[in-house]
């Protein structure tokens, strides 16, 4: 038997990787080409690789590692509840201590009536769970046609059919068909890029508006729900004018549809608060959550639902035909339960919005100074910088949309710096455990890379506006 271990020299870790490892969004040849960045070993916020380079985590893993790398109490709950009940599921009448626990903590954390939760395995499967639940909710309430999930474009809500339909990604949506039926999408609260002589407030009304004009387009007897990330995370970090929730809580209010805050981001104390339902003042029927439920150290997602939508399908005499078989897996759900204990014990969201986020929004704002950056935007600890090169005109640049982004990415990890691009703008994402010195690691690299990127646009003659 082929055994792999850290020992491998990275040239042939690569050669196995590129042969027998089909990566998730990366293009085949390339990865083969260049060979992956291998990562060993993490604590903290620092991520080591292969090649022994401590490299400082901008993005948390993928937005998910709140609590920070190698939590030692952790690993002893899972060591623990293998030992104890490695697995059992949640059909047919049965539960366990951990599923029970944890979904009594998140009713407990949630805020308004969300007090049920449906265990996914992750974001994607949650926002599944979302399309079965809200179409029986009509069901039930003896409106069948009411089907549509109204969601936005650039939104992102997960890989699989549902997920992958429900975001408005026009590159997935390129391969496979999608979306699937009954799913259509407005236009995004992205103000930097598409807002154009309107003011950011006028903009926000605007794009909510199109909520309106849609369900109005199709009939409010079709439209089943709404879907919006707080603040759109894997579509560039997009904080929406502040006109924008205000306005699409009335809408949904005053035609009577769901509305879905998909939280698997700012979930857990990203916004400073624990959803960012909560930061963006959004009464959801329903939150998609993920990633920092668990602060990615074991796979476990979920959907929240409040009393009424959970009433009408548990009290409607007939199974909710639906689940996973690791819905509520024990092991997932001990850890994820440790985790949220970690965030209150240790006051994480004091942290981050009274340390944290003041420090970094001090110098992440400073860095719109750059010649090359336009706006600063930063939630909590989700941040944003727009790449321009004519920052008074906000203009794009003149090569193909993420040319630039990606450049300026490479030099981030030249500097041992993760940092996101999507397009041309820059994301961070980091662990909300993060210390003002850590940030100052973060803000050297980031401006080292930026400049070297300039310089780099500058020599190639790139830095053209469109
Ligand atoms: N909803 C939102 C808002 C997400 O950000 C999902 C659902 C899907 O979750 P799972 O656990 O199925 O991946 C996500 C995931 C990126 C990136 O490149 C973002 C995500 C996943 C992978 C990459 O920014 N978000």
């Amino acid at each position: 038997m082929t055994q792999i271990t850290n020992h491998l020299p990275t040239k042939e870790l690569q050669a196995l990787d590129a042969a027998h490892h089909m990566h998730p969004f990366t293009e085949g040849a390339a990865l083969a080409r260049k060979g992956a960045r291998i990562i060993t070993r993490a604590k903290g916020v620092y991520l080591t690789d292969s090649e022994g380079h401590q490299i400082l985590d901008g993005m948390a893993g993928l937005w998910c590692v709140n609590v920070g790398y190698g939590r030692k109490d952790l690993a002893e709950v899972a060591a623990r509840q293998i030992e104890e009940l490695c697995y059992y599921n949640t059909f047919f009448q049965t539960s366990h201590v951990p599923a029970i626990a944890l979904a009594a903590e998140i009713a407990k954390l949630a805020p308004g009536d969300l007090n049920h939760v449906f265990y996914a395995g992750s974001g994607s499967e949650a926002n599944d769970t979302n399309i079965r639940l809200v179409r029986r909710y009509w069901d039930v309430k003896g409106k069948p046609e009411k089907k549509v999930i109204i969601s936005r474009k650039n939104g992102y809500h997960g890989s699989t059919m549902g997920g992958a339909s429900l975001g408005g990604m026009s590159p997935m949506h390129a391969q496979g068909g999608l979306p699937i039926p009954d799913i259509v999408h407005i236009g995004q609260p992205h103000w930097w890029a598409e807002g154009g002589d309107m003011t950011p407030e006028e903009f926000g009304l605007m794009r909510a508006r199109e909520l309106e004009a849609k369900i109005e387009e199709l009939g409010a007897d079709r439209v089943a729900a709404f879907i919006g990330e707080p603040i759109q995370g894997a579509g560039g970090v997009i904080v929406p004018p502040a006109t924008y929730w205000p306005e699409i809580q009335r809408i949904c209010d005053k035609y009577g549809i769901l509305l879905i805050a998909d939280e698997v981001i700012t979930g857990f104390g990203r916004t400073g608060n624990w959803f960012g339902s909560q930061t963006m003042g959004i009464r959801p029927h329903i939150m998609t959550i993920a990633k920092g439920l668990s602060s990615g150290y074991a796979p476990i997602g979920g959907s929240v639902i409040c009393d009424e939508v959970h009433e009408t399908i548990a009290g409607s005499g007939d199974d909710f035909n639906h689940g996973y078989t690791y819905s509520g897996h024990p092991v997932a759900a001990a850890v994820a339960l440790k985790n949220l204990e970690l965030i209150q014990e240790e006051n994480i969201l004091h942290h981050v919005k009274k340390v944290a986020h003041p420090y970094l929004m001090e110098r992440w704002q400073a860095l719109a100074d750059h010649p090359l950056v336009g706006e600063a935007k930063l939630v909590g600890l989700m941040g944003s910088i727009a790449l321009t090169p004519d920052k008074a005109t906000r203009a794009k640049f003149a090569s193909e949309a993420g040319t630039v982004g990606l450049r300026c990415r490479e030099r981030c990890f030249a500097n041992n710096l993760v940092m996101r691009h999507v397009g041309d703008r820059m994301i961070i994402s980091p662990p909300l455990v993060i210390t003002p010195s850590e940030i100052d690691v973060l803000i050297e690299r980031a401006t080292k890379s930026l400049d070297e990127c300039y310089a780099g646009l500058k020599s190639d003659g790139l830095l053209v506006a469109a």
